[in-house]
């Protein structure tokens, strides 16, 4: 005669001291191997007969699946042992490893490379260096620029809006849009630069993407002209991209300055934009509450990866924003 109940109530304790798979298999094959006493009734049922040969058949599969119950929840008990001391808690605010070849350790973007220097050269100047909300209103974005919603001038700048905003708010297209928010803001004389990235609307190539960071520029004081702006560029451009590299300034249009010059500098044997500049248009002086009487002031907004291509001799822009390590290695 088995006794299902003890059997269940010392399988059940057993089960509990397992400590590994290894000890499990034991347990398995004590009482469900072939030696086991559950087997031996299994095959003593043969010489039983009838209903008594039906009831005790019944009895002795419903023991077999008791203990199969038993055998997989010590399982899953010793698998989630197991786990726990795979994926020991650690401290992600130790410190990492020391500097070895095998420790791969990060460095900064190009593009913050050539930001760092850029901030290092204009505070050594004198600027300030102003943060700006890469969403704008479409009044400093355009109109208080001078281009109203009909102007052509805005079909260059193509770009995405807002939804839902009516078109008054879109991804700024340039950061001169801090020129007049700025100026509403604070009293001249100031000398700032606004860094910052810049979303278009555009058809991409080797010196054109659809997202980018320009560095504006904009200094308003008493008796600001033309030769500062010109002279300051030429500085700040030359110690960018060093002495050698040539340089060269061309008569252009923004509604928001006059004059207005491009500034190009020679990369590869051809001249590739780096930015526009001019003298601050009175009218936008006026929007930012500046009083044309006494003060004059230029602005001036670079492509900062067309600093780094030509720095660190780049042939495809694009390639900075794309997530390939090999390349961003190299420098
Ligand atoms: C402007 O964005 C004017 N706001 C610049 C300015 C500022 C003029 C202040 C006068 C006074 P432009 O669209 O040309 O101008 O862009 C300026 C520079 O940004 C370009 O010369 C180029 O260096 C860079 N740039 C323009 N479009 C792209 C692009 N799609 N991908 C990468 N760089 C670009």
């Amino acid at each position: 005669m088995i006794k299902s109940a003890s059997i269940i109530g010392e399988i059940k304790s057993s089960s509990l001291k397992l400590k590994n798979k290894k000890d499990l298999v034991l347990l398995r094959s004590k009482y469900l191997g072939k030696k086991s006493l559950l087997a031996s009734a299994m095959a003593d049922l043969a010489q039983l007969k009838g209903a008594q040969r039906a009831k005790l058949g019944r009895e002795l599969n419903s023991l077999k699946e008791s203990i199969e119950a038993v055998l997989a929840s010590a399982q899953t008990r010793l698998e989630d042992l197991e786990n726990q001391t795979q994926y020991q808690p650690f401290d992600i605010s130790s410190p990492g490893k020391s500097l070895s070849s095998e420790s791969r350790v990060g460095h900064l973007h190009p593009v913050s490379l050539v930001l760092k220097e850029t901030y290092q050269i204009f505070t050594e100047l004198g600027f300030a260096i102003v943060d700006s909300p890469e969403i704008e209103s479409d009044w400093f974005n355009f109109e208080a620029l001078n281009m109203p919603a009909t102007h052509p001038a805005r079909e260059m700048q193509d770009t995405f809006y807002i939804k839902n905003s009516n078109q008054k708010f879109l991804p700024r297209t340039h950061t001169s849009g801090m020129q007049v928010r700025f100026m509403l803001e604070n009293k001249p004389p100031f000398k700032i630069i606004v860094p910052g990235k810049v979303f278009r609307s555009e058809n991409e190539d080797a010196t054109h993407s659809w997202s980018f960071n320009q560095v504006e520029g904009l200094v308003v004081g008493k008796g600001v002209s033309m030769a500062n702006l010109k002279g300051a560029l030429l500085q700040i451009v030359k110690r960018q991209l060093g002495k050698e590299t040539e340089i060269r300034f061309r008569p252009s249009y923004f509604p928001y300055t006059e004059p207005s010059v491009e500034l190009d500098a020679k990369y590869n044997g051809k001249w590739l934009e780096l930015g526009g500049a001019g003298m601050v248009h009175p009218d936008v002086l006026k929007k930012g509450g500046i009083d044309t009487e006494q003060y004059s002031g230029f602005a001036f907004g670079w492509g900062v990866e067309r600093i780094a291509v030509i720095k660190y001799n780049i042939d495809d822009l694009r390639q900075l924003w794309r997530p390939k390590i090999e390349f961003l290695e190299q420098f």
